[in-house]
């Protein structure tokens, strides 16, 4: 098998055809969106997994069944990716589904729904160099170049789904009222079941303490990193390398401090503050 770094351009976004094709792209704009429906949303590298990880146990009580045995591109599936039609039959309900897209290629039946969503937001420094990695690790991307050419275009936003801050400044306007909750993945690093908790609640679900706790154990980073099912263990090397870095690199919050040098940081930090300039949301990181 081999694998090719073409992309298919959609909306202005750049997307790799690995995963994502003008079939599922038009599967996902047709897609009937079900009111049960669980959406977490992510700008990639901002906690993706994890949320396939935890959602499952959260909407089911803690049963561990879904996350030892259906790899996490089908348990919890992409609404964008080619996987989504091969699998929508066979999901649990209600059905917990993650995407990329910007609030502004949701399908229509997403926005006449009742479906919930959660927007899960990273610091940008932690995205770009966990995406960084990451394209060295997916075959199926383009080579980085180096850390500073990386960083000019994750800028740029000439990266896959676009400008970070265009994501989150649409995610962040929305007509969704109470549909919508926020966290961080920085919140979620520093108290999981806290993190858990919040979500059961938001999902109506009422879970015991004991379930919390148990959640929160099998969604941390060192089990996660061990679960084939989760950690593309599965994927053949010729599309994920992960001898050049794990897909479970770090898991912390705050690796940007050693990838950053001080004009880096200027740059990324005054490019950031112009795109929010004037927003109706501020950033709960100190930016410098
Ligand atoms: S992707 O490719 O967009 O789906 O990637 P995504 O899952 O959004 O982000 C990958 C980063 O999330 C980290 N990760 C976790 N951190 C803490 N705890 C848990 N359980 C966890 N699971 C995944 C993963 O390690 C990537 O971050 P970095 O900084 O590269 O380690």
């Amino acid at each position: 098998m081999t694998s090719s770094t073409e992309y298919i351009q959609y909306h202005g976004i750049l997307l790799p055809l690995e995963a994502h094709s003008k079939e599922s792209l038009e599967y996902a704009e047709n897609f009937s969106v079900k009111d049960t429906d669980v959406f977490a949303v992510t700008y990639p590298k901002s906690g993706t997994i994890w949320m396939q990880e935890i959602l499952p146990l959260v909407l089911n009580g803690g049963d561990l069944t879904p996350i030892q045995t259906i790899p996490n591109w089908d348990r919890v599936p992409w609404l964008e990716e080619k996987r989504l039609a091969l699998v929508v039959d066979q999901l649990a309900s209600p059905r917990a589904l993650v995407t990329h897209f910007p609030y502004r290629l949701m399908p229509p039946s997403f926005h006449t729904s009742k479906a919930k969503v959660i927007y899960v937001m990273r610091n940008p420094k932690d995205v770009m160099v966990s995406s960084y990695f990451f394209h060295q690790m997916a075959e199926f991307l383009e080579d980085p170049g180096t850390f500073d050419e990386f960083m000019d275009k994750f800028l740029e936003g000439r990266v896959l789904f676009g400008k970070w801050t265009d994501h989150v400044k649409g995610w962040r306007d929305t007509q969704l009222g109470d549909r919508i909750m926020y966290i961080t993945y920085e919140e979620m690093a520093k108290d999981l079941p806290a993190a858990v908790r919040r979500f059961s609640d938001f999902l109506g679900r009422n879970l015991s303490e004991e379930v919390i706790q148990k959640i929160a154990e099998h969604c941390s980073f060192k089990t996660m990193k061990t679960n084939k099912m989760s950690n593309f263990s599965l994927v053949p090397k010729e599309y994920m390398n992960h001898d050049k870095s794990p897909f479970f690199r770090k898991g912390v919050a705050g690796d940007w401090e050693n990838h950053f040098s001080s004009e880096q940081l200027a740059r990324f930090t005054s490019a950031i503050r112009k795109e929010l300039e004037g927003g109706s949301f501020s950033l709960p990181w100190s930016m410098d």
